[in-house]
């Protein structure tokens, strides 16, 4: 079974830049976290970053058949991304919504997520954490037939 993790814009940043706010783990960091554990649970786990709101969009559409589940940090287009919410809605691809921060409790404009209502769940607020539980999730949706 493979999982695919998604990563959006200025994520690849993580542990390079404003470590007050995000942390000092870099994003290769989380992977190495994450396909450890993936491994300990026979998961295989693609993971991937891009700055391109087209290429994540790509990216959920090539999921479907290929993947069980999509963890996604959309980052910044979490916020503004109708055609992310449409890829998810339009690929009907189980998907978990997944933050480092807990954007319910930074500012106003971070509140609304536009892929929320066509994710199966949200998860935020762990740091690198979060990675771990949407991974748990992921599978928690599979393992119930989904
Ligand atoms: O908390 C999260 O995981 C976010 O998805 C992170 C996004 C932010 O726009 C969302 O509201 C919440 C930002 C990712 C940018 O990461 C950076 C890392 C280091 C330096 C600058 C940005």
């Amino acid at each position: 079974m493979k999982l695919l993790f998604l990563n959006g814009p200025n994520l690849n940043l993580l542990g390079k830049r404003e470590p007050g706010i995000y942390g000092k783990t870099t994003l290769a960091q989380i992977e190495v976290m994450v396909q450890k554990r993936a491994a300990e649970l026979g998961v295989a786990v693609d993971f991937r970053q891009s700055n391109s709101e087209g290429e994540l969009v790509t990216w959920i559409q090539q999921a479907v058949g290929e993947f069980a589940a999509v963890v996604i940090n959309a980052g910044a287009y979490t916020h503004t991304s109708i055609a992310l919410r449409d890829a998810i809605s339009a690929t009907g691809i189980p998907t978990v919504e997944i933050h480092l921060s807990n954007i319910h409790a930074r500012e106003e404009f971070r509140h609304h997520s536009m892929i929320a209502a066509v994710c199966r769940g949200q998860i935020c607020g762990f740091g690198p954490h979060s990675y771990l539980l949407g991974l748990d999730g992921a599978l928690s949706l599979i393992k119930t037939a989904i």
